[in-house]
């Protein structure tokens, strides 16, 4: 059942904000049917997948990491963006100040049209050369459908490629994090469907709640982060997102041109 009332204070909160940040994870696809990292569905071929989320998991295996991502991007092609996708899309254009932090790489929520997203784990959309050679650019755009050659070769020195995204025990893109940083000083900040597991991502809501931000989760459970917060509230993002965004649109204050 939903908490009628960590609603409404939400829906207070956002009708007041100017600023507003939202930090998103793997639950918010999984309505559209991509699988999130941990838990159950978190398993491909009896791997888990944060375990291939490594360059090592590549440099060991690239073949066995690339058919994770083939099987990925091809899954993900197929999906559309779901109601929780459409609703931060749509606050993107309505809040004067709006940005949208994703761990995800799946490109749902650009696909969804939201406005000023900072892709913090990068895209499954985009390659790099493995070696870094020079005459490659840093990453470029792939995507294509199922990739003929796994692993794929780099057109400028014939050596591997790899997925374009941040494994773990790799460092954010300075300028991604940079910009990540500067938007948790908002009036609004939430996180929905991370496990708040993955560092630096999960320090963002403690962030935006020392400087100042009213910081509110929504997940289908408790996280490490969820008594840190000011209001955390238990369930799917596609059907709380919905029911903020109904009630916000019955409110005078909030307007009604997005
Ligand atoms: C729903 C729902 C529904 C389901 N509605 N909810 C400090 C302390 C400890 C460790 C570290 C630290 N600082 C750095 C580290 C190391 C590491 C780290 O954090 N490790 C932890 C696992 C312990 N971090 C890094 O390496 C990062 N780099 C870095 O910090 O550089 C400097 C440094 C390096 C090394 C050491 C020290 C410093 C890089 C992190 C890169 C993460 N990469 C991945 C793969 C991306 C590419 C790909 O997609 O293939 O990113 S791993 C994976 O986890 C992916 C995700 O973006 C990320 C987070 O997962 P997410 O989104 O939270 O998904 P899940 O599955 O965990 O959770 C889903 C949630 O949804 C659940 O809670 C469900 O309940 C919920 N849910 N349906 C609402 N309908
Ligand atoms: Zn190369």
């Amino acid at each position: 059942m939903l908490d009628a009332t960590a609603i409404d204070r939400i829906v207070d909160e956002l009708t007041k904000a100017r600023s507003v940040t939202v930090l998103t994870g793997a639950g918010v696809s999984a309505a559209s049917g991509v699988p999130t990292f941990r838990g159950a569905a978190g398993l491909w071929k009896s791997h888990r997948a944060e375990s291939l989320a490594t360059p090592e998991a590549f440099a060991r295996n690239p073949q066995l990491v690339w058919e994770w991502y083939q099987w990925r991007r091809q899954l993900i092609a197929d999906c559309e963006p779901n109601p929780a996708h459409r609703v931060l899309a749509s606050w993107s254009r309505r809040f004067e100040d709006f940005t949208l932090i994703t761990q995800n790489v799946d490109g749902l929520h650009e696909r969804a049209g939201t406005r000023n997203v900072i892709r913090f784990h990068e895209s499954i959309w985009e390659v790099q050369c493995w070696s870094g050679c020079q005459r490659s650019p840093d990453r470029w755009l792939n995507e294509v459908v199922p990739l003929s050659e796994i692993p794929p070769r780099c057109p400028h020195c014939a050596g591997l490629l790899r997925p374009g995204v941040v494994w773990l025990g790799e460092g954010i893109r300075p300028h991604v994090l940079e910009r990540a940083l500067a938007s948790v000083s908002c009036d609004v900040f939430l996180s929905v469907g991370t496990s708040s597991l993955v560092y630096p991502a999960a320090a963002l809501s403690n962030a935006a709640k020392s400087s100042g931000a009213t910081t509110i989760e929504i997940n289908l459970e408790a996280t490490p982060v969820s008594s840190q917060l000011d209001i955390a509230l238990e369930g799917a993002a596609e059907t709380i997102l919905k029911q903020i965004d109904d009630r916000l649109h019955n409110t005078a204050a909030f307007g009604k041109d997005a």
